[in-house]
């Protein structure tokens, strides 16, 4: 459908066409990134045919489509080669671990592993022959067993450990159960559960990491067991109840099998987000090559299904995110575009400076604004902001009237993919600041979908929620604007917040972007502005160099 192609993106990753959602087995193979995905080769909606689609790369930028790795071929999948993920053996040899859906919908847990793993491309793969390798344990449902994660090795009794997402009936609990494994084919269920928290239902795609508390590098999982001095453990599951990725930051005791949260009030799926917008089913890596730890997740539709089969495609990836411990705060994580996506910048026009007076719209004059990089800083008049004793302390992004909705010191930001003949459509990515009357300041940080479209199929929300600013910092974003996807970082990537946009007018050469200041009291200097216009990645040049 031609009137819908300027909905793809220009350097996100998607498949050339039908359905994709959640990303698998991400690794480092020698000399290549690979990412696996649950893909329909059928069509552009979720299917019961479930399979992994697989793409390479050098520089996580640029991608070369490979056939599927796998498909749905015998009884303990036939019904979807579901999430999973890759191991690292310490022989470079590598093991992907994933979920089938059996001939009955059982879920139950498989070993695949590259059929020649001289192949850097790790074209095909071989389903192993004890497969499937773990079933679902007494007490738990044959529907909530899935997901593995990476296995890590503990050296006290020299074997794997893996974790499974599920949850208990009683108290509507989320759970993680953890295996130990000598061989990745025969496992044994550890007493007990690495974690539980009530009221949070199924947990899907757990992900267990460590981050440094002193240095800025990733580190293995396997290299960080019993190191408890300059480490946290990160846990994250995707909650299918509310379909958005929890994490908390916590203690990980492999020889008790328990993770404990740092702060039990933001335990998992009750606290923190990774992404306050469309974002899901998300699982990090360990890149060797960096030596960082890189974050991918799954950014659907917020189109109707009718929509997605008319276009022939559904779904995103977001941006690989380099994932880190905000050591400023301690609370929290910082997740920031991988460094490669900087060398798509091209035309870069320098904007710093400008003044935006309370209640205006300021247009910026750039040649093209779908595919943007965009770095912000912003001042509120100090003067202005000491002036109030009090202002908004009861805000919220998603209750509170989004960007229209005028306070004393917000909202004010950015509108991207405007357009430019009446500001119809637009989407807003912008702050808001609260004081209470101990003088103290709240930042949110929220990004409004409600103008993004005329269209009339589409959820459109207004997401977010504060971020911390430390004394002395400026509110700053980083925006990424790519046709149909608009990805920010906020205080550089404490928080995050993904939208799926449909313009039907802001769209090609109509396509612009206005700061605004909405704020009644104060006015916003934009302390830094720089656009810069990014090229896409999927160059045919790129594809035939391969
Ligand atoms: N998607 C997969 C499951 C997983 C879910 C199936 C999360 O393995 O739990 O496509 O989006």
């Amino acid at each position: 459908n031609a009137m819908l192609q300027w909905q793809r993106t220009g350097f996100h990753f998607q498949p050339q066409k039908n359905w994709m959602n959640d990303p698998n087995g991400p690794v480092y193979y020698k000399g290549w990134y690979h990412l696996f995905y649950q893909y329909n080769p059928d069509g552009a909606i979720w299917g019961n045919k479930i399979a992994w689609g697989h793409a390479v790369s050098r520089d996580l930028i640029h991608w070369r489509h490979l056939p599927l790795a796998m498909v749905p071929d015998q009884w303990y999948d036939t019904n979807g080669v579901w999430t999973g993920s890759a191991t690292t053996l310490p022989d470079g040899r590598l093991a992907m671990l994933y979920t089938g859906s059996t001939n009955e919908s059982v879920q139950v847990q498989c070993l695949a592993v590259p059929a020649d793993p001289s192949d850097p491309l790790l074209t095909n793969w071989t389903k192993h022959e004890a497969n499937p390798v773990l079933f679902p344990p007494p007490g738990i449902g044959p529907k909530d067993f899935r997901d593995p994660t990476t296995a890590w090795f503990d050296p006290s009794d020299r074997t794997w450990r893996i974790v499974i997402g599920s949850k208990q009936d009683a108290h509507h609990a989320g759970i993680a159960v953890t295996y130990r494994s000598k061989d990745l084919v025969h496992f044994e269920l550890l007493p007990g559960l690495l974690h539980r928290v009530e009221g949070t239902g199924m947990w899907e795609c757990i992900d267990l990491y460590p981050v440094g508390t002193t240095s800025e590098s990733g580190i293995d999982m396997s290299d960080a067991i019993s190191r408890n001095a300059d480490v946290v453990h990160v846990m994250k599951a995707s909650m299918d109840d509310d379909r958005h990725d929890y994490y908390a930051l916590g203690r990980y005791d492999a020889a008790a099998n328990a993770w404990t949260p740092l702060q039990p009030e933001r335990d998992v799926g009750i606290g923190l987000r990774y992404d306050w917008g469309k974002f899901y089913a998300s699982k990090t890596f360990y890149d060797p090559a960096k030596r960082r730890r890189v974050l991918w997740g799954w950014v659907g539709e917020t189109d109707s299904e009718r929509a997605d089969v008319a276009k022939g495609w559904a779904s995103l990836q977001s941006l690989p995110r380099t994932v880190l411990l905000d050591t400023k705060t301690g609370t929290n994580l910082v997740q920031w575009p991988v460094e490669e996506v900087e060398t798509l910048r091209t035309n870069s026009t320098d904007l710093s400076g400008i003044t935006v007076d309370y209640g205006s719209v300021f247009p910026l004059n750039l040649r093209r604004a779908t595919q943007l990089d965009i770095v912000a800083e912003f001042e509120m008049d100090r003067h202005a902001v000491m002036a109030l004793n009090e202002a908004d302390v009861g805000y919220n992004c998603s209750t509170s009237g989004g960007a229209a909705n005028r306070g004393a010191l917000g909202p004010f930001g950015l509108l991207v993919l405007a357009d430019k003949q009446r500001l119809r459509e637009q989407t807003a990515v912008y702050f808001y600041v609260a004081k209470g009357v101990d003088g103290e300041l709240t930042t949110h940080f929220c990004q409004d979908e409600s103008r993004s479209s005329s269209a009339n199929d589409i959820v459109k929300r207004v997401v977010g929620s504060t971020v911390p600013v430390l004394h002395g910092e400026t509110l700053s974003v980083r925006v990424l604007v790519d046709h149909s996807i608009v990805e920010s970082f906020a205080q550089g990537g404490r928080s995050t917040a993904t939208s799926r946009v449909y313009p039907t007018e802001a769209i090609y050469a109509n396509a612009g972007v206005y700061l605004f200041n909405n704020a009644t009291a104060a006015r916003v200097t934009a302390k830094t502005l720089v656009v810069h216009e990014m090229d896409s990645s999927y160059s045919h040049d790129f594809v035939a160099q391969l």
